[in-house]
Parts: structure tokens; sequence; C-alpha cells
């Protein structure tokens, strides 16, 4: 696991960002989507895979990873990889859409689908946000609606290879349908939570939910 140090997060990429949050840098006005359109507006196609973070990688191995779904759900859940691999597995191919305006199709994602989590961990009738917190320290936020999307997995492979940690493994969030901020790379646990509570980038000047088609790219939108 990464140090505890706090300097990654008061990084100049950090900075950076807050800086184009402020200015609504890469906004276009565009609302409508047209039925065959896949590239949302003000997003570029790339066929390479940029890694983003806070600027540090966690290096957590398959053996000491482990998850802990916690808070307002009926089962909580502590698994090691083994007992996560163990539960059905499911395989999607979804697009990527990340804030910073770079889109690339077609990732093919292996992992446990948010569905069957849902069923394991039983979420209680006042469970209407979750939080996703990572092994860098990092924090995203989420409906719960949004989070049991039907494409949303909890992958550890990638195009039929384990996840490699540069892009979050052994195991991250996948939720296609918003910026890719919201998917937490090296996840650690899940919070079920009655109220919502703003992540990492959300505090920072980020939209609350982050829809990439109605370009929700900052808090001010
Ligand atoms: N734990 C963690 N997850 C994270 C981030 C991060 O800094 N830490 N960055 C987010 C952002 S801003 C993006 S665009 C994607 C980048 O994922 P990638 O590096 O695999 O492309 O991860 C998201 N998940
Ligand atoms: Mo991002």
């Amino acid at each position: 696991m990464a140090d505890d140090s706090n300097e990654p997060l008061t990084s100049k990429l950090t900075r950076t960002k807050e800086r184009w949050a402020r200015e609504g840098r890469f906004l276009t006005g565009k609302i409508s989507r047209a039925e065959d359109e896949r590239l949302p507006p003000g997003q570029h196609l790339t066929r390479d895979w940029p890694v983003l973070d806070l600027g540090l990688t966690p290096h957590v191995s398959r053996e000491r990873w482990r998850l802990d779904v916690y808070g307002a759900v009926g089962q909580p859940i502590f698994w090691d990889f083994a007992q996560f691999t163990a539960r059905p597995q499911t395989r999607s191919v979804s697009d990527i859409h990340c804030v910073t305006t770079w889109s690339r199709y077609d990732n093919q994602w292996e992992g446990l689908a948010v569905g069957d989590l849902l069923m394991a961990c039983q979420p209680r009738e006042d469970a209407r946000h979750v939080v996703l917190h990572s092994y860098d320290g990092y924090t995203t936020n989420l409906t719960i609606e949004d989070f049991a999307a039907e494409d949303a997995l909890l992958a550890h492979s990638w195009s039929g290879v384990p996840l490699t940690a540069e892009h979050g493994g052994p195991v991250r969030l996948v939720v296609p349908h918003l910026y890719f901020w919201k998917s937490a790379k090296w996840l650690q646990a899940i919070e079920f939570r009655a109220d919502d509570a703003p992540g990492y980038w959300e505090v920072r000047g980020y939209h609350n939910r982050g829809d990439p088609w109605a370009e929700q790219r900052y808090s001010a939108d």
C-alpha cells in the first residue's frame, strides 16, 4: 500500500484541475444527444489508455487486497480476492469518458456486476448514496441508482488480463455512464449511506453526478 503522505492530494495536477473547474474549461454548451451519437459533447477519441490519478500508484497485491462493504446494508461484507472472484463473474464492453476530454471505446471488463454485489450486501431501505474508498486515499460518491447501473461492475480484468496497478488493479469500479473519475481505482471499501458525502473531486469543483451526455463537468454547471 502507498505511504500515508498527503502530498499527492495537493499536487500540481489537483491545483490545475481545480482551476479548470473554476474556469469551466472544455465546456461546449451542447446538450442534445443524437440517436446514433456515441461521443459525448466536448470529447475526443483516443486509442491508447491514459493513466489519471493523484500521482501515486498503490501497489496492492491480490493476496493483500480486501474489500469492505459497510454502512446501511443488511449484510456487511469483508472479502479477500478469492472470495470476491468466487462470486458470479460478468463480462461487459463499454466506453470510457474522462472529464479531461478523452474517450476510449470498447473496453472489455470482467468482474463482479454491481447488481450481484447488491444482492450479496442487501442495502437497507434508507441507503440512498454510496461512497467508494480507495487505497490511495481517494473517494468518490454516487447515488445508489447510478451505482446500480446495469453495466456497472467491480472489475479485476481488462481485455482478458488482470488490471495493471496503474489502471487500478487488483480491483476498480467501472461506471460507464458517468465521467471516469466516478470509477474508483484500487477499490478498498464501499460505504452505503442515507445522506450524500461528496468525494475528492466533488469537493474541488467537479460535478456531483458527472453525466458526460449533459456535460456535467463542474459543480457550477
Ligand atoms: N483511487 C483513485 N481512483 C481514481 C482516480 C484516482 O486518482 N484515484 N482518478 C479518477 C480519474 S480522474 C480518472 S479519469 C480515472 C482514470 O483511470 P485510468 O488511469 O485507468 O485511465 O480514474 C478515476 N479513479
Ligand atoms: Mo479524470
